[in-house]
């Protein structure tokens, strides 16, 4: 088997730093003088937006100074780091976070109400940046405040989109997309470094020359260069002193760029050119699963790539001079799947053309710094990239990835002689009616360390999507799940909760989870019980107002809050949960109503722009909602509600006040989910297949403090071969009349056959998902939900051991394997 894990060190060895040692009246004081000497604002502006920018400048100054001593720490000790290369960050809001890890939320919330404000709605002014599509950027941002946390040298490199996520609106139930220009009123955690620019090339040709020394070398030439512009914005540990980099590139043209048109005469043409560069950054692909073939897309991953290849090149050269005997050694890349591949050979072409090292040199460097993170096992979500388009944006690189490849080829001809199927199986060039690169293999061929991030993923992918790889290099793979960070997603998330948590174990859980562990000497206290579930009460009530505000509906608070939100995917299965719903109203409308649990299901998630079947389900969920809500009778029993643009920001507000989280992929799809972690962490109770961390939550709480229910995913991938959706919904009869108010048109009565394509799915023998074959299991958990939730103390016995055991589920915990086991650096105190 892969490799398997130590047990990780806690993290609480770490020194925790005196408080920031700022009043509130100190914040006060600040904040009036860049209210009013910096952003020249006076007593009559009341936009919040300008208190927000004005306290977030007093922030920015406790960041800066701890940012500059970090930097120093890392340059003296010349230690080792890493760098965390992801086209995607998710990070939310920024001000919280500064506040919680600098340690000083009490203060500013006095200061600001000294002066007159709410805090909360102070921050409210802040946009989220949504800088990613779902878990795996928001990954990205957990891993960020892990590492500052544990202070450890990595810095974060990705793009600065202009426009982030968009906004997702709703109407006649459908989603609208708007655009998300959220550096429209500028962005005060920014810090722009042109001093670090980059120039990075497109198109062209190679050309060969020799050297004065007589070798010969590469070069690409007849070239169009971009300029990548560096933004950097801090990341503080938790009350640590240390404050590490996230490093964005902005693209912008060259100045000479326009020249040669311009002096022809072609004004308009040359400042066409200026926006094609431009362009590059403007927009980050809203779509979660692939966005294959797309040129645009390719040139931002490669931007990305070079761009922080060049600055990291460049800053050893500063340190070091030309000598990279130790650069191995000192370096460490962790691509977040296989997006920035690219990197891969864009640092052998840098090491050979700009740094002139023969193949051999270069090849010991690269595949001995690189490291590839898989997210997903999806099919079509492998990146492909036709050569032809390789050829032409990139041709310098395609050179180098054959090369690359035939090594390769001949290293598992040597291993497996004769095996000409295998040589096919495994190639970085791929033959269709077109060829085309896989960005996966090239990631796996040139990297150390491959890893799943749950430990299912892991083993599927060992066993089934890089098994030819796994045979060949068993010792390069190796399993991490994901995790959260417990600062934003309980700390700040979730302050009732916290401090009763506290004021019993103290708060060292903060930066070591596996303390609330000690929260199970609690579930026998009744009065430790009573406040646990007042406090859910009281974050019911907050989710509550963020329905009545996202939408308008009134929901009440002693309803069980049945909650889906994440990205619409078809293999997410909303479909199923929405399926329990119609059976729930079906069961009202013909009077099985005994012992009634009432319910509000909410569903939340945005749906990639251009995937039909899930903005059907989208439009599906509302057009139920309509009519069940519509109905008065169902009011006592039933609620259900889809909140528009689901964020980072509004599941602060929606894990707190969930009882139960919805996790129900088909087994073997997800690869691992880190919502399930957040709602687990506030005490909420999972209904969920086997599938991803859902299976490493069981072993955590026990089987008795979760719902589960499905085919595993080796059923699924054995029933695939006969299934047969119709048999079994004429031998399930509450699946039958769910299915006959589908295709009766109940629920779209006006909009004639707009849902036949799910029914036809939901139908088919070659429904990948298997909908219809988790149905009766998932109605029957879900009836022994609705049981548990009326013995009121069961249930929250069940949520205390929830949370207690959630601490393995820490990003701190997920950090600390990845450090130990793949990067290998030491801590560096500030
Ligand atoms: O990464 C998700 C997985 O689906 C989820 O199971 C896992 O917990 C999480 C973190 O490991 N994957 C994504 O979120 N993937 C993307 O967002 C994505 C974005 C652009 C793409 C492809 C995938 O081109």
């Amino acid at each position: 088997p892969y490799k398997t894990l130590k047990q990780s060190k806690p993290v609480s060895t770490l020194t925790e730093l005196p408080p920031l040692g700022m009043s509130a009246k100190d914040i006060g004081e600040e904040y009036r003088r860049y209210f009013s000497d910096t952003l020249g604002r006076d007593k009559h502006c009341r936009l919040l937006h300008y208190s927000y920018n004005a306290l977030a400048l007093v922030l920015r100054d406790r960041l800066l100074e701890r940012w500059k001593k970090t930097r120093y720490a890392y340059h003296e000790s010349k230690c080792k780091c890493t760098y965390y290369l992801s086209m995607e960050y998710l990070p939310g809001r920024t001000l919280s976070n500064a506040m919680v890890n600098l340690g000083i939320v009490d203060e500013v919330s006095h200061g600001m109400q000294e002066l007159g404000y709410v805090l909360e709605e102070v921050s409210e002014a802040e946009h989220d940046a949504g800088l990613g599509n779902g878990g795996l950027g928001r990954l990205a941002a957990c891993f960020l405040d892990s590492c500052a946390t544990l202070q450890l040298p990595v810095v974060g490199y990705g793009i600065r989109y202009e426009y982030g996520m968009f906004r997702q609106c709703i109407e006649n139930g459908e989603q609208v997309e708007e655009p998300d220009r959220w550096l429209r009123y500028g962005n005060p955690w920014e810090l722009e470094r042109p001093e670090y620019m980059c120039r990075v090339h497109f198109g062209g040709r190679t050309e060969f020359y020799r050297g004065e020394d007589g070798r010969l070398f590469a070069r690409w030439v007849n070239t169009q260069d971009v300029l990548a512009t560096p933004y950097d914005i801090a990341i503080p540990g938790y009350r640590n002193g240390t404050v590490n980099t996230l490093r964005l590139w902005s693209s912008s043209a060259t100045d000479e760029f326009n020249l040669g048109e311009f002096n022809a005469g072609s004004y308009p043409e040359s400042v066409a050119a200026k926006s094609a560069a431009e362009y590059i950054t403007m927009v980050l692909y809203p779509n979660d699963v692939s966005e294959n073939g797309k040129v645009l897309r390719l040139k931002q991953q490669y931007f990305l790539a070079s761009a922080s290849l060049q600055d990291v090149l460049r800053h050893w050269v500063r340190l070091y001079g030309y000598d990279f005997s130790e650069f191995a050694e000192k370096n460490c890349f962790q691509m977040n799947d296989t997006h920035p591949a690219i990197a891969t050979a864009e640092l052998m072409r840098l090491l050979m053309d700009e740094y002139r090292m023969e193949w051999d040199e270069a090849w010991d460097i690269t595949h001995n710094v690189m490291a590839y993170t898989n997210h997903t096992l999806l099919s079509e979500a492998l990146e492909k990239w036709p050569v032809r388009m390789f050829r032409e944006l990139l041709p310098r690189l395609l050179d180098i990835i054959y090369e690359i490849n035939a090594r390769f080829i001949s290293e598992v001809a040597r291993r497996w002689p004769g095996d000409i199927e295998r040589q096919m199986r495994m190639s970085i060039i791929g033959d269709g009616n077109e060829p085309y690169a896989r960005m996966a293999h090239l990631a796996i061929v040139c990297s150390f360390s491959v890893n799943g991030v749950a430990a299912l993923h892991t083993k599927l992918l060992t066993e089934g999507l890089f098994r030819d790889f796994y045979e060949l290099w068993p010792e390069k793979f190796n399993n991490k799940t994901n995790g959260v960070t417990p600062r934003r997603w309980l700390g700040w998330a979730n302050p009732a909760l916290s401090s009763l948590i506290t004021e019993k174990i103290g708060n060292g859980w903060i930066t070591d989870l596996p303390q609330l562990h000690l929260l199970k000497n609690y579930v026998n206290d009744k009065e430790f019980c009573l406040r646990w579930r007042e406090i859910k009460m009281h974050n019911k009530k907050r989710l509550a107002a963020l329905i009545k505000q996202g939408c308008g509906i009134v929901v009440d608070a002693f309803a069980l809050y049945d909650v889906q939100v994440k990205r619409f995917h078809e293999y997410k299965r909303q479909l199923l949960n929405i399926l329990h719903v119609v059976h729930l109203y079906d069961r009202v409308k013909r009077g099985d109503d005994a012992n009634w649990t009432p319910r509000l299901i909410l569903f939340g998630g945005k749906a990639a722009s251009g995937y039909f079947m899930a903005k059907t389900i989208i439009k599906l969920i509302n057009n139920v909602a309509e009519v069940i809500n519509a109905d008065p009778k169902m009011h006592e029993y039933l609620k259900v509600v889809f909140l528009p643009n689901y964020s980072v920001t509004a599941m602060e507000i929606i894990a707190p006040g969930t009882d139960l989280s919805e996790q129900i992929s088909t087994a073997g799809k997800e690869a691992s989910g880190t919502g399930n972690m957040k709602f687990m962490m506030n005490g909420a109770i999972t209904i969920g297949t086997l599938d991803g961390a859902n299976i490493e939550i069981r072993k955590e709480v026990g089987d008795e403090n979760l719902f589960f229910f499905g085919l595993t995913a080796e059923e699924v991938f054995q029933l695939r071969k006969n299934y047969n959706p119709d048999a079994i919904i004429h031998t399930d009869e509450d699946l039958l009349r769910v299915m006959q108010l589908l295709t009766s048109g109940h629920f779209n009565q006006f909009e004639y056959k707009i849902f036949d394509s799910i029914i036809h799915s939901l139908t088919s023998p070659n429904d990948p998902w298997m909908t219809i074959a988790d149905f009766r299991s998932y109605v029957n958990a879900q009836k022994k939900v609705a049981e548990a939730y009326r013995d009121q103390n069961k249930w929250t016995r069940m949520s205390i051991l929830n949370t207690a055991c959630s601490g393995k589920f820490s990003s701190d915990r997920t950090i600390e394997e990845y450090n130990n086991e793949i990067w290998k650096m030491s801590p560096v105190p500030v």
